[in-house]
């Protein structure tokens, strides 16, 4: 049966329960062989659980239509032909689990505790152990004197599946244990894979199916990952595969000479003795309110961990009153596992829409229907650009998991193949802007399409904004994001050109904005109108140019109409600019619009003093190094820097024999120290108007 078959049926009525009783048990058989047989789920864990209460609830109502054969009688998965079976010698138990809010859940176990102990009011606080649920495949590992002879799965709880060649090969696992052990131990815990080695696993499978390798896939999970790796039949190639492990328990224990220990942490720490790993988060605490306070930590602990987990499970400590407490068929009374909220959750592509972001980014954003997921709704999922797209393979119409793991932004893990409808089709990036219409473009080696807009793409405005206003561009004063933002919201700044129309009606009305702050910044527009050419250029926020681009470009072509017309081959002759940064430039001038942005700019009064292109080493003060420091008298360091490089000078930010001139304002410390013991001539405001004069002082 796929997949497919056994969604298409819809749910029958309510009142029709023996029916949908033996459709949940179809249903969890076919998922329940995918999970613990083939490694392959087919559904979140969480569809698992919930179609396994929806029968445990009917079960429960109806206890005529429990059968042998139900899901919810059976502990584990089928035990797979390939592996000899293996008979516990105790059987492996499970444990109850809850999936509740911290406090509720860990109130109502220590109340039970309470209750099944007969303890009164004013008895002392139970004391538990607290310990991770680790999110990996339950082991069973048998000493004999000391030696590993056998590594198990649960299986069904009674027998389990022979897999000790490939957990041998778990490098955490002791092969031999010190003489003193009792003559048979059977330690118990959780075999599971490191996050860091699943990435890394991953992307082995990933090269391997590029360089066509058969049967190769990559692995939904590190559960998934560990589950497969320990049930590989080839232990070279689980040995390939990095697991890890933690104690948490015992099976068998014999030929022990007296009593080992009385508390169950006393017994996990003589396995961290005998060289077993045991969680470091393990701790002792006291009643209800210990409980709630390991359940909070933990859930903020949880992403920064190497490995997943999905919960935290207490026990009562003491082994006599664990012993008191016993058993409900296969789960001890005396613990209980809380689980977090599902990290992974199903649902359906409704749309794959694309977003421009302020840097021009285009993201293809697939559209979900809402689900619940890691604690909140999730409606978006990234796909974070169309080769991701199109390697998770996502269209409209899919069925998909989604994980959304803490604060970390929701993402598509894969898709439900067998639910696709015939005709998705295959996402494309599209051609242009879905914002304004320029030409996106994906740059050669690069893996996001980008908006080639810039200036006109209303989704870039604000970045635009701001960057033009930026100190060392236009060096509008008191233009700040906020005030950005509140412009471009209100329509107020549409293009760059527009905030040299802003009036002082238009300023006052933006919120926290005082007349005074309004009239300066008028005012700093006004100054900002003065501009250098390179500054202008730096300005526009040409992708790749950078300050020191834009001041070469205008050292080498001297006027803006050169620049705007030149090819990429004459770009290329600049210093500094590669095929990259020329294609950038060339692309931003060819589109219409840009043009019109500068055009506007030049006739709201924008303009810089235009030359004809100097060679640089034309410059009067080509081939000089000048360092600056402290505070000049005459104008700021940046502008004391803009006027040097126009005039051919390097600017240096540190001191060194080959430095020509320090020019050093009130304050100056070290650089002056050093250049008066290197010995380089040393300027102060007037020195540096000698030079900014064109001659050498
Ligand atoms: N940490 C931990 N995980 N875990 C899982 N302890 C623990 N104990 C378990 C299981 C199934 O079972 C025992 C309570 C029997």
């Amino acid at each position: 049966m796929s997949t497919l078959d056994l969604f298409a049926e819809p749910a029958p009525a309510p009142e029709a329960p023996a029916a949908r009783a033996a459709q949940l048990r179809q249903q969890l058989q076919h998922h329940g062989h995918c999970y613990y047989v083939l490694d392959a789920p087919e559904i979140p864990d969480a569809e698992y659980d919930r179609l396994f209460r929806e029968l445990q609830a009917i079960e429960a109502a109806h206890p005529e239509l429990l059968t042998a054969d139900s899901p919810t009688q059976r502990v584990g998965g089928q035990v797979l032909d390939a592996f000899a079976q293996v008979r516990h010698a105790v059987p492996m138990l499970s444990i109850r689990t809850e999936t509740d809010t911290e406090s509720s859940g860990a109130e109502a176990f220590d109340a039970r505790m309470r209750r099944e102990l007969n303890l009164a009011e004013a008895d002392p606080a139970v004391q538990y152990v607290a310990e991770l649920k680790f999110d990996g495949l339950a082991m069973s590992l048998r000493y004999e004197n000391g030696v590993l002879v056998q590594a198990a799965t649960r299986g069904d709880g009674e027998t389990g599946e022979d897999v000790t060649a490939n957990v041998r090969t778990i490098g955490q696992i002791p092969l031999r244990l010190s003489a003193d052990v009792p003559a048979v131990l059977e330690v118990r815990g959780e075999v599971y894979m490191r996050r860091d080695n699943f990435e890394a696993l991953n992307d082995r499978q990933r090269a391997r199916i590029a360089a066509g390798a058969k049967g190769e896939k990559t692995f939904v999970n590190p559960r998934n990952a560990a589950a497969g790796a320990v049930r590989q039949l080839d232990s070279g190639i689980a040995a390939d595969r990095p697991l890890s492990f933690f104690a948490y328990g015992l099976g068998e224990v014999s030929g022990a000479a007296q009593p080992l220990w009385a508390r169950h942490f006393d017994m996990l720490m003589q396995l961290k003795a005998w060289g077993f790993p045991v969680a470091e988060q393990t701790a002792v605490v006291e009643g209800a309110a210990g409980l709630v306070g390991f359940h909070q930590r933990m859930a903020a602990e949880r992403d920064q961990l190497p490995y997943d987990i999905d919960g935290v499970v207490y026990k009562v400590n003491d082994l006599t009153l664990q012993q008191q407490l016993g058993f409900v068929t296969r789960e001890p009374r005396w613990a209980v596992a809380h689980k977090y909220p599902a990290q992974e959750e199903m649902t359906t592509v409704q749309a794959i829409d694309v977003q421009v972001g302020r840097t021009g980014k285009l993201t293809p954003v697939a559209k979900l229907a809402p689900v619940f997921v890691g604690g909140v709704t999730v409606t978006n999922a990234t796909l974070h650009n169309e080769l991701e797209a199109r390697r998770k393979d996502v269209r409209v119409g899919d069925t998909v998991i989604v994980r959304r793991a803490g604060d970390v932004i929701p993402e598509v893990v894969s898709v439900v193949l067998d639910r696709r409808p015939p005709d998705a089709p295959q996402f494309t990036m599209m051609s242009h802007c879905p914002v304004c219409g320029s030409l996106a473009e994906r740059e050669e080696g690069e893996a996001d399409h980008r908006c080639t807009g810039g200036l006109f793409c209303s989704a870039q405005r604000k970045q635009a904004v701001w960057h033009f206003a930026h100190r060392r561009a236009m060096d509008v004063d008191g233009l700040g994001d906020k005030l950005v933002d509140q412009l471009v919201d209100s329509g107020q700044v549409n293009t760059l050109a527009d905030l040299y129309h802003l009036k002082l009606e238009n300023l006052a009305s933006m919120d926290r904005m005082a007349e005074k702050s309004a009239v300066n910044l008028l005012d700093a527009l006004e100054k900002s109108k003065q501009a250098t050419l390179a500054r202008f250029v730096f300005a526009l926020g040409i992708r790749h140019v950078g300050e020191a681009t834009a001041k070469e470009l205008a050292r080498h072509f001297g006027q803006l109409d050169a620049i705007m017309v030149a090819s990429e081959d004459a770009l290329l002759q600049v210093a500094d600019v590669g095929p990259i940064v020329a294609h950038s430039i060339r692309t931003f001038f060819d589109q219409a619009h840009n043009r019109e942005v500068v055009q506007a700019l030049r006739d709201a009064g924008v303009t810089w003093a235009e030359g004809d292109a100097l060679a640089p080493t034309e410059m009067p003060l080509a081939g000089l190094t000048v360092v600056l420091t402290g505070t000049l008298q005459s104008m700021g360091r940046d502008e004391a820097k803009d006027k040097l490089e126009a005039l051919g000078a390097k600017v240096a930010g540190s001191v060194s024999k080959k430095t020509s001139y320090v020019v050093a304002g009130a304050e100056a410390g070290s650089k002056l120290d050093k250049a008066q013991s290197l010995g380089v001539p040393v300027l102060d405001d007037a020195g540096l108007a000698l030079l900014l004069n064109g001659e050498k002082p």
